[in-house]
């Protein structure tokens, strides 16, 4: 497995600015561990502001030159190659993101197809975006068109390095941005390894930039920095708020993308035997560290004891394990991210919450790997912090509901507003609910959209706002030009 990409020397020089590698300026590295083991098996380097100038710099000149003046048929050209050399780097990537976010190699391969996917989606659309004509005053003709913004800065987590990447990059790239791109200190290896292959493709000198780095330096330099012209944020709802604070002092727009807290609604006539294996999976995929993870299972009255005794029967079975042996999980992300789970869990147990059940860990998964066996809470009272708060891990909560109006009312009851579940048999009442559920996606009898490369998403309220994945993404990568055209 290539560890750094193929053209870079060393991880240390991993930083990408006008198509070549080069070493922070800092001369700054991170260390690279492996979830699963807690083993530093490379050091990246590590980016700061003077790296982030020297990126938006080449980024506008290529803005403003060669990849300006692409046609947007061109520009698709560039974006549906990269797709076809993903696939043909495909086991290569796969072990990579496994290696270096922990999870399940099938896992990681299915998030390998979604970024070859929205690289493909975004080829194919980049020359499908038109304007309109505007019937107005006589004598007058107007047209509009979808120009890009000019310059695009782009920061990801580390939950879904590659799919991130697919999602925000291609979609700005389709529409003629040049890009700078800060991946996730946890999680930057598949980022950089994409940005090669976006050259390979065909991507001029600057048009797209990437710059691993800290969060408080390269990140906050890129959201700061006064030459970029729009930025794409994923990840803490802290975090965002700074983004968002440093945008609008250069007055810049953003999409926020911020986690969730996402209801899983079950009426009495649900069927049940389709829907437990789908909420066991929308808690446990990635570890339930997914934005749109289902980590609130709100149950009408009647049938809480069949939802526990089910939820006891599949959790047992759930198991985490190292990378290769593609469990149902892997470890989490970080040490860090470990500790955070484990102090909602010491709280639900301190304040008596119900467990209702736990999975478990593969007996031959590394003590020192960030291993923690999947868990069901409940009933959880509606203001405990595991009803309220994002745990990111593979936490459960259930909570009972009355009848339609109080499921409806429990649903709403979050500052969070990303996704959310209708399971019901009476089809009517699973739409009228679904409609009053404020959520950028909600699904019906099903849950989770995989990679749902055409599917608009994104929050509502603390969730964020803005669209990310299907032909909206574009036009949050673009502004309207309006012309009028006298010609009495
Ligand atoms: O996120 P951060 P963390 C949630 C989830 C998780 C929690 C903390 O609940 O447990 O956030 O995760 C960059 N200026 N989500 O601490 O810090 C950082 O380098 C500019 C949900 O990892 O928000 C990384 O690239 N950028 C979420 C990115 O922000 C900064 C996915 C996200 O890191 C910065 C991830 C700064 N001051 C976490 N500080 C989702 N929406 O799915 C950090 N960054």
């Amino acid at each position: 497995m290539n560890i750094v990409p193929r053209s870079c020397a060393a991880a240390s020089d991993g930083i990408f600015i006008d198509n070549a590698w080069r070493p922070s300026a800092s001369g700054a590295t991170l260390a690279v561990a492996d979830p699963a083991t807690g083993e530093v098996f490379t050091r990246i380097a590590a980016g700061n502001a003077a790296d982030i100038d020297a990126a938006v710099t080449a980024a506008r000149r290529a803005f403003e030159g060669s990849w300006g003046s692409l046609t947007a048929t061109e520009r698709g050209r560039v974006l549906t190659r990269a797709a076809a050399l993903v696939l043909e780097s495909f086991d290569e990537l796969a072990l990579l993101e496994a290696r270096d976010t922990g999870k399940p190699i099938g896992q990681a391969r299915a998030d390998i197809t979604a970024t070859a996917r929205y690289l493909e989606f975004y080829g194919g659309a980049a020359d499908k975006v038109h304007g309109d004509t505007i019937p107005f005053l006589p004598g007058h003709f107007v047209t509009t068109e979808h120009v890009p913004h000019g310059v695009t800065g782009h920061i990801i987590p580390w939950n879904y390095p590659a799919q991130m990447f697919g999602r925000t990059i291609a979609a700005a790239l389709a529409m003629g941005n040049a890009c700078v791109l800060k991946p996730a200190e946890d999680a930057c290896l598949t980022p950089l390894r994409l940005t090669e292959i976006l050259r390979d493709a065909g991507l001029p000198p600057g048009a797209l930039n990437c710059v691993p780095g800290r969060g408080e330096e390269a990140g906050a330099a890129l959201a700061a920095h006064p030459g970029i012209d729009f930025i794409s944020f994923t990840g803490s709802p802290e975090v965002g708020t700074a983004v968002q604070t440093a945008a609008a002092r250069h007055h810049i727009g953003c999409t926020l993308e911020l986690g969730g807290k996402s209801p899983q609604i079950v009426f009495a006539d649900a069927d049940l035997d389709r829907a437990m294996p789908v909420i066991l999976k929308a808690i446990t995929q990635n570890a339930g560290q997914t934005c749109s993870a289902g980590a609130r299972l709100l149950v009408e009255d009647g049938i809480a004891q069949n939802v526990i005794e089910r939820l006891r029967a599949g959790f047992p079975a759930l198991t985490a394990g190292l990378q290769q042996a593609d469990r149902d999980l892997g470890p989490l992300i970080s040490p860090g991210q470990l500790a955070r789970v484990r102090r909602f869990c010491d709280q639900a147990d301190a304040d008596g919450i119900p467990l209702i059940a736990e999975g478990g860990v593969d007996p031959d998964a590394p003590q020192s790997g960030n291993f923690i066996a999947p868990r069901a809470y409940g009933p959880v009272p509606r203001d405990h912090p595991l009803a309220r708060q994002e745990v990111f891990g593979p936490i459960l909560s259930l909570l009972t509901f009355r009848d339609e109006a109080d499921a409806v009312a429990l649903a709403n009851d979050t500052d969070y507003g990303l996704v959310a579940g209708v399971w019901s048999r009476d089809a009517g009442r699973a739409i009228r609910v679904a409609r009053r559920i404020m959520v950028g996606q909600v699904f019906v009898n099903a849950y989770g959209a995989g990679g749902g490369i055409e599917l608009p998403f994104g929050g509502m309220k603390k969730s964020g706002h803005g669209r990310e994945k299907g032909f909206d993404a574009l036009y949050e990568f673009a502004a309207t030009r309006t012309m009028v055209i006298r010609h009495d």
